[in-house]
């Protein structure tokens, strides 16, 4: 509405538009109980938890979105460059708390549910946790997410709105299986769908050529569409009234390709043709490692791919009429390679539709990607098999081939026939199945790569990516992965997050992770002791409820919770840690009675998901449970030591146990992890590292020292050096003996356990297993020791917490913002 065209009106609609929903008690439980009757459609006289869940959440979904019309209109008013954050993952569990603690409604909340009877806490058990995501990549994506709304960026996440997203881990006799998780089964009230906000997407066909303006130009004719349809979910930031979006994308049939089933009165095949369409946003690749050459998966990438950027060239057109600006305003970055498709597409569009010269788009081009390495192994790196590619997308596979020729011929100009040198960076890899390298795709076009911890920027520059950093050192980068202290102390631990506030007499540092160092000064001061422990033994007591609740074993809350959660990997070591639990049960066994005093007592727990296809991670599961099996039926042994699994590990799990335990594992082979972010996620509430000095632990030494920390193992520079040696390394005993104990059967199941030995038997070990296992048990005893010691221990936890500042999603993304997307703050007026 334009002022002066009808006065009257616009006044009207203003005074209309102005009344924001309030939100003292009163307010709220009139909304709820108003959803509880038309949104949910249940008597306001009668309705149970997950009702009231349903209305409550409604509630929050208005305040969210009345929030986020007024950050989308700053944004359009104010057109600022935009970033559009790629990734195929993310793993935003549960949104409840964390949407009223953003929106700083949650006391209010509380209040308005207990008037009515009903409890906050255990409505917001009735969500189910929201897991499009495999592991630290996708729940780095959520941690993003939160940092980039709270910090005020123009920002938009894409992502896949996967009908079943990560499988449900159950174990039966100990062994895992697999359920698929049909989280859309009770409704999701946090997406808005818009049926409105769908494009075409296209694939497999020919491409032809046509004359235009006296020359030639390329038409890709596809033979089959399918519809994306928009589904929008809302992230709030906190203490702010920015609110952002999360796109995701849902396949839809074509209704084109109904007709010409119908036409051929084929009625049937025409109703499975459109269940086709659908399974392409159905399930989650459940791998977090590496997809390659699978069809599904290349349809999944290009479906979200040209979908985010229809959208994306959409919104850009709306306040530009050509492309001059595109790189002013746009900022594309590239989440690991899964979405570098992107940039034949990019190339694509302003070639073959907007009539672009080549050089013209692939200037552009090259001034909006940014890419993000995610991984250390070059043979985890995604390729796609040529005539995969040519199929599915045949002009893609063209303008590839057109980016690596001009590539290569500048590459010769600068470094000559060097054929090894050519053949190496080449975007395509010749062999027995010939393939496109998408890591040397996405390094050739956008103008800077990012690793994610400053050892992972060392070994992309030194080992993974050399040829490719020594042609353009000023492209390569790092920024140390954070996690957002919304989610993880706020949300997870509100009685730490109180304990915090009191002390540094602000609530600031959540929003300013910097200040916890404010902490240090009260490192020893006694009335903080008290209050650390209490905190940290109530959560310590909520963790042995669920524990006995989920696995039946009673455990102790004055032993030490030693826990290690992540996805299951050899890399990871979960072994490692199993073979110091047999140490440790072992060595109980064999003391004399009084001795066993002097033994701290242990609560081992461990959680984590195998890959469905990944027999050995699969096997260290059920080797857990075997243990596990034994050591908790030993009555010699009773709370000396207990072990449990923790089935389902997800986020909602992590949000239980993380701010319950004191000691923390995480015991990959320096030089594997890539960053680790779980590790920053126990370090903020207080819970100790038991740690190899490996990706981003390295800089968590840097900022709490060595000695609040238990470090062990071959550090990066030893591990090539060691494995080397390998096969001529003595084993030690106390190794050889565990190992054996296993492979003797002491826990049963030899035969099935057999490959596991062998795995690291002494000329196979890559992991390096057998040579860190002394180091580990000195550090496993180091930490015996510092627990024994309340005092000391209570002190390395406050300086845990105290060094964690750095550690925080925000501090990451004001680095992309700067150095990287070259976007700036844009706040909605309050
Ligand atoms: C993780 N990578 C790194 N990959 O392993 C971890 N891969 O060190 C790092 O902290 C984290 O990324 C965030 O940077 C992954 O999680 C995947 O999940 C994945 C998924 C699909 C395909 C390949």
């Amino acid at each position: 509405l334009r002022l002066g065209e009808n006065r009257a009106k616009v006044e009207r609609m203003f005074g209309l538009m102005d009344r924001f929903l309030k939100n003292d008690p009163a307010t709220l439980q009139n909304d709820i109980v108003n959803h509880v009757e038309y949104t949910v459609a249940r008597s306001r006289f009668s309705f149970d938890d997950f009702e009231a869940y349903q209305a409550l959440t409604h509630s929050v979904r208005d305040r969210l979105i009345e929030r986020w019309h007024d950050t989308q209109i700053c944004f359009r008013r104010k057109d600022p460059k935009r970033l559009y954050f790629l990734s195929l993952e993310y793993l935003m569990g549960r949104s409840l708390s964390n949407s009223v603690i953003n929106l700083g409604i949650r006391d209010q909340y509380a209040d308005a549910l207990s008037q009515l009877g009903f409890d906050f806490e255990v409505l917001a058990e009735q969500e189910g946790d929201a897991a499009l995501g495999n592991g630290g990549l996708a729940r780095l994506s959520a941690c993003q997410m939160d940092s980039l709304a709270t910090l005020d960026y123009p920002a938009w996440g894409y992502g896949l709105r996967y009908q079943y997203g990560l499988f449900r881990q159950v174990i039966l006799d100990g062994y895992q299986h697999e359920q698929p998780d049909y989280w859309l089964n009770f409704g999701n009230p946090w997406e808005i769908e818009r049926i409105h906000v769908t494009y075409t997407v296209k694939f497999y066909g020919t491409v032809e050529e046509e004359n235009f303006k006296g020359g030639k130009h390329k038409v890709w004719v596809p033979n089959e569409t399918v519809e994306a349809v928009a589904y929008d979910n809302l992230i709030p930031g906190y203490g702010t009234r920015n609110t952002i979006t999360l796109r995701l994308w849902a396949a839809k049939p074509s209704d084109q390709n109904d007709m010409e089933s119908y036409n051929t009165g084929d009625y049937i095949n025409a109703v499975v043709n459109r269940q086709r369409a659908e399974t392409i946003s159905s399930i989650l690749y459940p791998d977090d490692r590496s997809h390659q050459g699978k069809e599904l998966r290349l349809k999944q990438q290009y479906f979200f791919v040209s979908a985010s950027l229809q959208d994306i060239i959409r919104r850009f057109k709306d306040t530009h009429s050509n492309f001059d600006d595109f790189p002013e305003k746009v900022a594309l970055q590239l989440n690991d390679t899964h979405p570098s498709l992107a940039i034949a597409e990019v190339m694509r569009v302003l070639v073959d539709e907007e009539n672009l010269s080549w050089s013209r788009a692939w200037d552009i081009s090259c001034k909006i990607f940014t890419f993000t390495t995610h991984t250390v192994l070059p043979e985890a790196s995604e390729k796609i098999p040529v005539d995969l590619l040519g199929s599915l997308l045949p002009r893609h596979l063209q303008i590839i081939y057109e980016i690596n020729f001009r590539f290569l011929e500048e590459l010769k100009k600068r470094i000559g026939l060097d054929y090894d040198r050519l053949s190496r960076m080449s975007i395509i890899e010749e062999g027995a199945v010939k393939s496109i390298r998408m890591a040397n795709l996405s390094i050739v076009c956008s103008h800077t790569v990012n690793g994610v911890s400053k050892m992972h920027a060392e070994l992309l520059k030194t080992r993974v990516f050399k040829d490719f950093y020594e042609l353009w050192p000023h492209k390569f980068h790092y920024k140390t992965n954070g996690v957002t202290q919304r989610r993880w102390v706020v949300v997870s631990n509100p009685s730490l997050c109180a304990l915090i506030s009191k002390w540094l007499g602000t609530e600031a540092w959540i929003r300013d992770m910097d200040l916890l160092v404010g902490l240090q000064e009260y490192a020893t001061n006694g009335d903080l002791h008290e209050e650390w422990k209490m905190v940290r033994k109530v959560n310590k007591m909520r963790l042995a409820e669920y524990i006995e609740a989920m696995s039946g074993v009673k455990v102790s809350v004055d032993a030490m919770f030693d826990v290690q959660l992540k996805r299951i990997h050899e890399y990871k070591r979960q072994f490692l840690n199993i073979l110091g639990i047999i140490h440790r049960y072992d060595c109980i066994k064999n003391m004399e009675k009084k001795d066993r005093r002097n033994v701290v007592p242990r609560v081992c727990i461990i959680g984590g998901k195998a890959a469905p296809g990944y027999e050995i991670a699969k096997k260290i599961i059920k080797l857990c449970h075997a243990v596990a099996e034994k050591i908790n039926n030993d009555p010699d042994i009773g709370d000396l030591l207990k072990l449990v699994f923790i089935p389902d590990y997800n986020i909602t799990v992590a949000e239980l146990v993380i701010p319950g335990a004191d000691l923390s594992q995480h015991l990959s082979t320096a030089g594997h992890e890539a960053s680790g972010t779980g590790c920053m996620k126990f370090l903020m509430n207080g819970c100790l590292l038991l740690a190899t000095a490996d990706g981003s632990t390295i800089e968590i030494i840097e900022e709490i020292g060595a000695d609040n920390m238990f470090l062990f193992g071959a550090k990066v520079s030893e591990v090539p050096v060691l494995r080397k040696k390998a096969p001529n390394l003595k084993v030690p005993l106390q190794f050889a003996r565990v190992v054996r104990m296993v492979r003797n059967g002491y826990f049963g199941f030899e035969d099935y356990f057999e490959s596991l030995c062998d795995s690291v038997e002494v000329d196979n070990d890559f992991y390096l297993l057998g040579a860190d296992f002394e180091s580990y048990l000195e550090a496993q005893a180091a930490a015996d020791k510092a627990f024994i010691d309340e005092e000391k221990w209570t002190q390395m936890s406050i300086l845990s917490t105290a060094g964690s500042g750095r550690f925080s999603s925000d501090r990451t993304i004001d680095d992309y913002a700067e150095k990287t997307w070259g976007i700036e703050r844009c706040r909605c007026p309050a």
